[in-house]
């Protein structure tokens, strides 16, 4: 529901983030396609309180926009929450440096940048050094030597108040990835629009 994907997740009522352009919406009052897989966590906290929480949670997303080769109207998103007492940045940073390692390789470099979601405060953004190029400057890094992977942060306090937990007492990290962009990046695939074209020569190839 739109409580769920949007209100829940410290998204208020004409909120930028909820602008028409980006969620479909349902012929029944309140009801849309998610845009992201957030608010399946909000439903494990209701679920699992008071008990501590480590969630991974996959699924389909679904946003109104224009279809490119970049951005798709439908796409997976893979997400990650911890919740309990004494949870910290650190918990976090060290949990997503040690998923790149396993994910891309033990050397793999990486980096967090400061960055806004209205559902985690502080916010962040990993990088990882780039696996095509080691950090030289490729085509796929785009010189940069660094692929942007995930968002995460700390789970804001409005957003563990709406999953039952109080904030005084709990603290949690949250973190969310595209597999699809992380697979473009991996196989130089350079239109996301072949996951959904039926292709069978590009489907074969996996
Ligand atoms: C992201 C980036 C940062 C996130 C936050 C939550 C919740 F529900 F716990 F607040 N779930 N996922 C999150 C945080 C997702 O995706 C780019």
């Amino acid at each position: 529901t739109d409580d769920y994907n949007f209100t829940f997740l410290n998204m208020p009522p004409h909120h930028p983030a909820r602008d028409m352009w980006d969620t479909f919406y349902t012929t029944m009052p309140g009801v849309i396609l998610r845009t992201h897989t957030s608010p399946g966590q909000i439903h494990a906290m209701r679920e699992y309180y008071p008990e501590p929480i480590r969630v991974i949670l996959p699924g389909m997303c679904y946003r109104y926009e224009q279809i490119t080769a970049r951005s798709e109207i439908q796409f997976n998103q893979v997400e990650g929450l911890a919740v309990g007492t004494g949870i910290t940045f650190g918990d976090l940073k060290g949990t997503l440096s040690t998923f790149a390692r396993r994910m891309f390789g033990q050397d793999a470099k990486t980096r967090f940048r400061a960055s806004h979601f209205p559902f985690t405060e502080p916010s962040a953004e990993m990088d990882v050094g780039c696996f095509l190029c080691k950090g030289e400057g490729c085509s796929v890094c785009k010189g940069a030597g660094w692929l942007e992977i995930l968002g995460c942060g700390m789970v804001h306090p409005t957003v563990l108040k709406n999953g039952g937990f109080d904030p005084e007492v709990y603290s949690g990290f949250a973190f969310g990835m595209g597999p699809e962009r992380i697979t473009m990046m991996r196989h130089h695939i350079e239109d996301i629009r072949n996951f959904w074209a039926n292709d069978q020569r590009f489907l074969e190839q996996f």
